[in-house]
């Protein structure tokens, strides 16, 4: 008999919870369901083109943007896994202005959930990689129901971090800082079973991920960096692959499992942009938990993404995250070249949380 090991996403997230002899099982029942929503997510956008899901709808999210319909299913999903079960006391997502708060007639737990329910959406209609990103932190707050502060913590007290990108298959990674582990959707089973274990980030890399189109904007200190991505800094020097879906998940999904880097820079152009276009809360904290729970670091051009400390719940931030010693060499580039860019950035950067005043 051969002995290949089947491990279900279900078995994994408790065999992890064993770790942890405090542990109630309620934090790994939330697990547990952000892969039942991923596998409806899955499902539905598999059949966007059949299933009237194709397409924008009639509303807008709070940064304008014109929501798909698959966004808001998927938005619905999330919410209705979480909502009466009693183990988040409040909930926000990057399609909602505010906090979600949980129902009054339902109890409220421990735990808070960011997510971005269908990130890359503007590539759902043309049959490309989306993703869904979900970050889970434990209540801070000595309020009975959740608050902005519970939810706005600093990325360095996550207690989990996913991910699921639907792609050729459909794979969910997380971890819960004991590692990251990538579980791949069998359709015919409707399981996610364990096909990466301890994912690392590879020590050559082999990708780097940027807008080109964006050139034009970037700061002095960025254009030097992603010419030495290219070799041009030196003639013995070997260029990078440029690869850039425009889906966040997919473009750092490939990066991790390759070696690379995803950048996407603040700049100074008019309006001003120095804190780029990545989201905080629902994007940048989570994959820089997961990147640095893979040997990866995460800045935002001067420092630790995860020690950034939030001040508003749609806040923006620069993103360079990937192998350690090509963000590191980012964040020099910076140093050197970009004390404009600093000075527009920094006092953004340094704005504390309403609720610090
Ligand atoms: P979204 O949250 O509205 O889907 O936007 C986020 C996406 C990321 O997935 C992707 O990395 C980025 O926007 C691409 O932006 P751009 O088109 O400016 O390169
Ligand atoms: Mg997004």
């Amino acid at each position: 008999m051969s002995s290949k090991k089947l491990i279900t996403i279900e078995r994994h997230i408790q065999e992890q919870q064993r770790a942890y002899p405090q542990a109630t099982g309620v934090f790994t029942g939330m697990l547990q369901d952000m892969a039942l929503a991923a596998k409806f997510i899955a499902q539905q956008t598999q059949r966007a083109g059949l299933s009237d899901l194709l397409g924008a709808s009639d509303t807008s999210n709070v940064y304008g943007e014109r929501q798909q319909k698959l966004d808001l299913f998927a938005d619905q999903v999330i919410y209705n896994m979480n909502h009466d079960t009693g183990r988040v006391c409040a909930m926000a997502s990057e399609e909602h202005d505010d906090l979600i708060d949980v129902p009054v007639e339902y109890d409220t737990g421990n735990y808070v959930l960011l997510y971005d329910p269908l990130d890359g959406s503007s590539n759902i209609d043309v049959n490309v990689s989306i993703g869904t990103i979900f970050s889970i932190h434990s209540k801070f707050s000595r309020a009975e129901r959740g608050t902005m502060e519970d939810v706005l913590q600093r990325g360095k007290r996550l207690l989990a971090a996913g991910y699921v990108v639907y792609g050729s298959s459909t794979m969910m990674v997380y971890t819960t800082g004991r590692g990251v582990f990538g579980f791949t959707l069998d359709v015919g089973l409707g399981e996610f079973l364990l096909s990466h274990e301890l994912i690392r980030f590879p020590e050559q890399p082999a990708y780097y991920s940027i807008n080109h189109g964006n050139a034009r904007y970037w700061t002095p200190g960025v254009k030097r960096f992603v010419e030495t991505l290219q070799g041009l800094d030196a003639p013995q020097s070997r260029p990078l692959g440029n690869r850039y879906i425009g889906s966040l998940v997919a473009d750092f999904h490939r990066n991790m499992l390759k070696g690379g880097i995803f950048i996407y820079p603040g700049d100074l152009t008019e309006p001003e942009k120095p804190y780029g276009k990545m989201r905080l809360m629902f994007e940048a904290q989570a994959l820089a938990f997961i990147a640095e729970q893979a040997g990866g670091y995460a800045s935002d051009g001067v420092g630790d993404i995860l020690d950034v400390r939030p001040h508003s719940l749609h806040q923006r931030v620069p993103m360079f995250v990937g192998n350690r010693a090509l963000v590191e060499k980012a964040e020099a580039c910076i140093r050197e070249h970009d004390q404009a860019w600093l000075e527009a950035y920094l006092p953004y950067r340094n704005t504390r949380a309403a609720f610090f005043s």
